[in-house]
């Protein structure tokens, strides 16, 4: 049987809009990766089509902690439009999401297009500038469950994002430490070697993923490095704030 492309994208994209929880198309289709992408790039079409606009693009499982946290370990990617961004130190409505979680993750901003095989240097010649994120992530399947493919499919879980202070990137990246606070309490630790080792690493994964789908990332977009810890469920009431070593800091909090 084939499989229904554009049904699927919209399904998803319903499941998105209105916080609905669907089931894993895995169990009852069998997607190719190629597949799960095309929906995902359908399903952002329609985002598009709605007067979203693109702007950069997000990577997941880059660290051990979010693979075993998930028991997927390829990498993936998803793509981000500006109804992503909330705003850094604001409130966001626990109403737009299905079971949020959020982890602590760095953001890249481009000034120059990367597509393909690049190296390190090459990648961090394209940075423009470097901020501390945290990822909201809401799974739009039940039990937030998922294969790969069911992942892929939903726009890699991408749901919302706030950043902090852009740093121009003189220093080094890969040993940065990573702590998030939810109302004053400490809750997780990591460092920015979680990611690949070093998050630049993620950058150039980006760059080779997003090219076999003929995409660039292109200047003046943003590029999430993802999860340096497993990610924690979401609660109205709490304040989360990321607080990474000489980047500085980015919070919101939960509303109804
Ligand atoms: C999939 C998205 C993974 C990350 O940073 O690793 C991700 C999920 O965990 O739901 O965003
Ligand atoms: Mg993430």
């Amino acid at each position: 049987m084939s499989v229904d492309i554009p049904r699927l994208a919209m399904l998803l994209d319903d499941a998105a809009r209105n916080a609905t929880a669907v089931a894993q198309i895995s169990a009852t289709e069998t997607l190719t990766l190629e597949q799960a992408y095309e929906i995902q790039r359908q399903s952002i079409e329609r985002r598009i089509a709605r007067g979203e606009r693109r702007i950069g693009t997000k990577m997941g499982f880059t660290s051990r902690a979010k693979m075993e946290q998930m028991g997927v370990s390829d990498l993936i990617w998803g793509r981000l439009t500006h109804a992503m961004i909330a705003e850094d130190g604001g409130t966001i409505s626990r109403k737009r999401f299905v079971h949020p979680r959020v982890e602590p993750e760095v953001a890249f901003l481009l000034r120059k297009p990367l597509s393909g095989i690049v190296t390190a240097p090459q990648a961090l010649d394209a940075v423009e500038a470097i901020a501390p994120a945290l990822e909201i992530i809401d799974s739009r399947y039940q039990n937030f469950r998922f294969s790969l493919t069911d992942v892929v499919a939903d726009n890699s879980s991408s749901s919302a994002l706030t950043i902090g202070p852009w740093n121009t990137p003189h220093q080094a990246l890969d040993n940065l430490g990573m702590v998030v606070t939810v109302n004053g309490r400490p809750q997780t630790f990591g460092s920015t070697a979680a990611i690949m080792g070093d998050p630049l690493r993620s950058l150039v994964a980006a760059a080779r993923l997003v090219a076999m789908s003929g995409e660039v990332l292109e200047a003046g977009h943003i590029v999430m490095a993802g999860g340096a810890t497993a990610a924690f469920e979401l609660f109205v009431g709490m304040h989360v704030q990321l607080e990474v070593e000489r980047l500085g800091r980015t919070s919101f909090t939960v509303a109804e």
